[in-house]
């Protein structure tokens, strides 16, 4: 099978703007006394017995082999001497905000991923790369003026080439890679770089002899649609630099919510409970991936005769800690579990999330 590459009609210019190591760039800024000291943000490391995990880290501890999501007692023992600081959330929250500010004013539409994160479609508002480069060196200027922060910048002819080029010099970086040089530039990279391409898949791929994106864009897309069906047909087209989504303001999410109903009925009180926090970790995933944090967490339960109720409880604070899920979703829950009312659902929910429009101003 071949199939003809539909290239994009229209030629944009998009750029993916990334700020360095931001929980402790920011922290960074505000205690200038840490300079030159790996600066860890994230749970308590509780002298090596702390729960949890990094948030993110400086690029000094980075030198130590601290990295985003390690637990935070492993972080301790590579580096117990690392300044270790619990998040502040709201201080990134306005720092994401002035500097979602800066960059909507120089982009025609603009995509917010996270608190450090956006796209940009700048089409209209440059006349070519040369002209976009300026404007990104503009941008760069303008976000350390005013912020006293670096950022990494990436600018290509789509969102895939633009968020790989912003992580291709890091920190302090910009990548201009135009529409004619998209596959040279993409060829020699691990194909992990291609978004979608998760450990497994990639770990597929390196069976099949593909390592890089070259290789990738290379093979015959049949067979890469025989192995992977239709994701198989995306990956050939990122191989080829080819991606046509559009920059889109994002429909806000309102909430993050899983349940389930159980196989049987079940008056085990344990075995609910178990399920809860199973969903909680769940939900916990998706909202950390999205890098949102919540403040609402809500339990629904139905009973065996369909009988539905819902329970939620506002926090003090913005969170995004599994823990602080978990134990209010069992609080929640407790005046639901009677020994004589067999439960047939549960779920829960995260609400109240920061990038709602009407609790911050992110968006
Ligand atoms: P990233 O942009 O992935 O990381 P970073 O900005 O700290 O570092 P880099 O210079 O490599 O871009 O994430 C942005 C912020 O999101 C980060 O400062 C902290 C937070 N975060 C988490 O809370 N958990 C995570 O697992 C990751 C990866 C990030
Ligand atoms: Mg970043």
């Amino acid at each position: 099978m071949t199939r003809q590459l539909r290239k994009p009609t229209a030629h944009r210019i998009v750029f993916h703007v990334d700020m360095d190591q931001f929980y402790a760039a920011v922290e960074e800024r505000e205690h200038p006394e840490f300079q030159g000291q790996p600066v860890v943000v994230g749970a308590d490391p509780k002298d090596g017995k702390g729960r949890g995990v990094v948030s993110t880290c400086n690029y000094k501890a980075r030198e130590f082999g601290i990295r985003s999501g390690m637990p935070i007692s492993r972080a301790w023992k590579r580096c117990p001497d690392a300044i270790y600081l619990r998040p502040n959330f709201k201080l990134y929250i306005e720092a994401s905000s002035r500097i979602m500010d800066i960059l909507r004013k120089h982009a025609d539409k603009l995509e917010r991923w996270g608190l450090d994160e956006a796209f940009l479609d700048v089409t209209a508002k440059v006349h070519n790369f040369t002209d976009a480069a300026r404007l990104a060196k503009k941008i760069k200027r303008e976000i350390h003026t005013n912020e006293k922060l670096t950022c990494s910048i990436g600018v290509g002819p789509n969102k895939l080439v633009a968020k790989i080029a912003s992580d291709f010099q890091k920190p302090d970086g910009l990548t201009v890679v135009r529409a004619d040089e998209v596959e040279t530039f993409l060829a020699p990279l691990p194909v992990q770089k291609l978004l979608w391409v998760g450990k497994k898949t990639a770990h597929r791929l390196n069976e099949m002899g593909i390592h890089t994106i070259g290789d990738l864009a290379t093979v015959d897309v049949s067979i890469l649609v025989d192995r992977f069906g239709t994701m198989g047909y995306q990956y050939h087209m990122f191989a080829h630099g080819i991606d046509t989504s559009e920059v889109a303001e994002r429909g806000e999410i309102k909430s993050v919510g899983r349940e389930i109903t159980f196989e049987q009925d079940t008056n085990d009180y344990s075995a609910v409970l178990k399920m809860l926090d199973e969903l909680g970790k769940t939900v916990h995933k998706e909202v950390n991936e999205r890098r949102l944090l919540f403040k609402t967490v809500t339990i629904k339960i139905r009973y065996k005769n369909f009988e539905t109720h819902t329970h939620g409880k506002t926090l003090r604070a913005y969170t995004n800690n599994l823990h602080d899920l978990q134990k209010t979703a069992q609080k929640l829950a407790q005046p639901y579990l009677h020994e004589d009312k067999k439960i047939r659902l549960v779920g829960v929910r995260v609400s109240n999330l920061t990038s709602s429009k009407e609790q911050q101003t992110l968006v």
